[in-house]
């Protein structure tokens, strides 16, 4: 009887898998291979393989009705333009295209950027995956909000070119340019007159200089779209980079997306993914914006899928509007530039909503060189960071402070409003954030930083001589030296994070692999060419050692 029964119970257990996940039987099956359906001919079920651009639409078994969003008409276009620039290709400099003042107002080549085409082609350099993809037929309209402030002329049309060109009109609800205050004379009538052509662009400006965040709070209060999407005024939007967004906030609106930012090269133009391409959005304890792997744990399947990321970079984002305005959209406090990136991130996190990067829609910025435009003084970067820490952050402020002492007698302005919202809005502690959605970042970036794991002389037993960092007219150079004691020069500490840190000249031992040498480098715990694995730690040892330096 028992047996009977422990069989009887493997039988169902055997057929409730199958039913599961047999091929093509198996309830598995109904997602498997997006099983779409035709829905141009009713009554007769077919399945189609993916990415046709037949102009049809296709459902998948969720029952939403989906299609291929390009627009092959305008790629074909692309493919057969020629000349400088194009395809996203280097422009060929002379030495004097070099000169400084081809950079001096805008932080970038403006020369080069004058002598391409604004129409000009791009590589597209997506996921292979993302050719095929379709997505939702009914999706939701955006305005998009560029915030401009003296902006280079060129830089600024090739930005909107982009744009009308490779953007499906229906989804365009109008592009708000938002002038913030601009001295320069070709962003007054001269581009009133330009943008004429273009019935959906609107021009709004600013009364006093703003900087950005205000910039874009303007632009986003006066949006009419379902979705507000954000860019630089120095961007240029590659190819089908809209419905991917789009999609996304349309299956959760409480979502914000980001598009993958490639680079334009302030020198050459020249376009192309940012070093190790797919990353997430992460920041030291001093606030700075940082990239780092995405852990396998949240690696998809198709590497094409959007994937989750704690922090954006700031300027190129996609958002509902309506709950933009629910989550108090910006902090109006945040004045001329950064920190809002965190602002939003934290509060989209730890209010209710997800953020997520998506590798299918892809961006160029043009990443200056250096910052162009005049700050007004009283303003600055450390009080919005201030700002932003002190309402999202909890006792996680303090390791900023830690780091940046300074900070702790920063006035922030009022904040009370900030707190009340995020009381209002039910949000979750810095701490959950941490937890669940920055997880990794201490990996990279420890709140608190470990203690070295050996530190001191490195001496070599046969030779009794001692490893030393000496900089020289050709840099910082290592070599073998009579050990000294207390010869600071020759005081290394090796750190938990496997590198081999040199106090004295506030650089790290490195390696150039290819040609197999030693030299000496700036810290950047990340490479791997940084981390030196001691065969033997006696921790023990080390411990002793530990209890007696700091007693
Ligand atoms: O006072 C100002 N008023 C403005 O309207 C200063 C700037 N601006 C405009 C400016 O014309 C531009 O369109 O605001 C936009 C952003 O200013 P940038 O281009 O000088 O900033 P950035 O590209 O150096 O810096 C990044 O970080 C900023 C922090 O506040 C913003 O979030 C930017 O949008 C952001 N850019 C990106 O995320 C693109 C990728 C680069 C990175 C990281
Ligand atoms: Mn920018």
């Amino acid at each position: 009887m028992k047996r009977k029964q422990k069989r009887f119970l493997q039988m169902t257990l055997l057929f409730t898998v199958a039913l599961i996940f047999l091929p093509n039987i198996g309830l598995w099956s109904l997602y498997k291979d997006k099983h779409l359906v035709k829905s141009a001919e009713p009554g007769e079920q077919q399945t189609f393989p993916l990415g046709l651009g037949d102009g049809q639409f296709y459902s998948w078994t969720d029952g939403l009705r989906r299609k291929d969003w390009h627009d092959y008409e305008s790629i074909q276009k692309e493919a057969m333009r020629s000349g400088k620039g194009e395809h996203g290709k280097p422009y060929p400099l002379t030495e004097e295209d070099h000169d400084d003042s081809a950079y001096r107002e805008n932080g970038f080549n403006i020369f080069v950027s004058n002598n391409i085409a604004l129409e000009r082609s791009l590589p597209d350099i997506r996921h292979a995956n993302c050719k095929h993809k379709m997505y939702l037929e009914r999706l939701p309209n955006t305005s998009i909000i560029i915030p401009f402030h003296n902006e280079g002329w060129t830089s600024l049309l090739r930005t909107i070119h982009s744009i009308i060109n490779r953007t499906p009109e229906s989804l365009i609800a109008e592009i708000i340019l938002v002038d913030d205050f601009s001295e320069r004379e070709h962003l007054k009538d001269k581009l009133e007159e330009y943008m004429a052509r273009f019935s959906k662009v609107r021009i709004v400006r600013t009364k006093k200089r703003e900087g950005l965040i205000r910039t874009r709070l303007l632009g986003a209060s006066m949006a009419r779209g379902e979705v507000l999407t954000f860019l630089d005024s120095h961007c240029e939007v590659n190819v089908n980079w809209l419905p991917p967004l789009l999609n996304q906030i349309a299956l959760n609106h409480k979502t914000i997306v980001c598009p993958m930012i490639d680079v334009i090269d302030h020198n050459h133009f020249g376009y192309e993914a940012q070093a190790g391409d797919a990353m997430r959005g992460a920041f030291d304890w001093e606030m700075y914006y940082k990239r780092i792997p995405i852990p396998p744990e949240l690696q998809r399947a198709d590497p094409s899928d959007p994937f989750e990321s704690p922090v954006m970079a700031g300027g190129l984002f996609a958002v509902d509007r309506k709950w933009f305005w629910e989550l108090g959209g910006y902090d109006p406090g945040l004045e001329i530039w950064g920190g809002e990136q965190y602002e939003i991130s934290f509060k989209v996190w730890m209010c209710g909503g997800e953020m997520f990067d998506v590798p299918c829609s892809r961006v160029g910025h043009i990443y200056r060189k250096y910052v162009p435009y005049k700050v007004p003084s009283g303003t600055s970067l450390a009080r919005n960071l201030k700002r932003v820490a002190e309402t999202w952050m909890d006792e996680f402020a303090e390791y900023i402070y830690q780091r940046r002492p300074e900070y702790r007698h920063l006035s922030t302005g009022d904040i009370s409003a900030q707190k009340e919202l995020r009381k209002q809005l039910k949000c979750k502690d810095f701490k959950w954030f941490m937890a669940a959605v920055a997880w990794d970042v201490p990996k990279y970036y420890p709140p608190v930083e470990p203690p070295p794991a050996a530190w001191g002389e490195i001496r070599n037993v046969a030779a009794n001589l001692c490893v030393d960092s000496k900089h020289g007219a050709t840099g910082t150079e290592l070599r073998l030296d009579i050990c000294v004691k207390d010869g600071s020069e020759r005081t290394w500490s090796h750190e938990q994070d496997r590198t081999l840190f040199h106090p004295v000249s506030n650089s790290c031992m490195d390696c150039n692999p290819a040609e197999k040498k030693i030299v000496m480098a700036r810290c950047d715990p990340l490479s791997e060419t940084q981390q030196w694995i001691f065969e033997h730690i006696n921790m023990t040892v080390l411990e002793k050692l530990n209890h007696h330096a700091s007693s």
